[in-house]
């Protein structure tokens, strides 16, 4: 057995803030969720989405996720990140209701089946 201790992955619901800084600084929304260096498995990664637990992925848990790197980055809470909320300190301002509509429009490209949710599969798709 190796002596280094296995860290178990114990954050529960906050995403990695290079999620949010890819999809800021991009101007294209890119599927965060499937750099594959980020995410080991398209499964763990839908676990901690799927606020209730019905094993896919809604726009609104979607949303909820990603808000979650917004909220935490907008320190003065007016909805928008501005370049000093940015990571770098520069780039253009983005409201929270740009970005949440980035969201919608991402979250309909990977919605493959249209059937309103994202899968596994799905959320691991290259981003379309
Ligand atoms: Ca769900
Ligand atoms: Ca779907």
């Amino acid at each position: 057995m190796s002596p280094v201790s296995y860290r178990e992955p114990n954050e529960k619901r906050r995403p990695p803030a290079l999620f949010f800084i890819r999809l800021a600084c991009a101007g294209t929304v890119a599927v965060a969720a499937a750099a594959p260096a980020q995410v080991r498995s398209a499964y763990d990664y839908l676990a901690r989405m799927d606020g209730d637990g019905d094993g896919r992925v809604s726009l609104a848990e979607y949303q909820a996720w990603m808000g979650y790197a917004f909220e935490a980055m907008d320190r003065n809470r007016d909805d928008t990140l501005t370049a000093d909320e940015l990571p770098g300190g520069r780039g253009r301002p983005v409201t929270l209701a740009a970005h949440r509509e980035a969201l919608a429009a991402t979250f309909r490209r990977q919605d493959a089946d249209r059937d309103g949710f994202l899968d596994a599969r799905e959320l691991a798709a290259p981003p379309r």
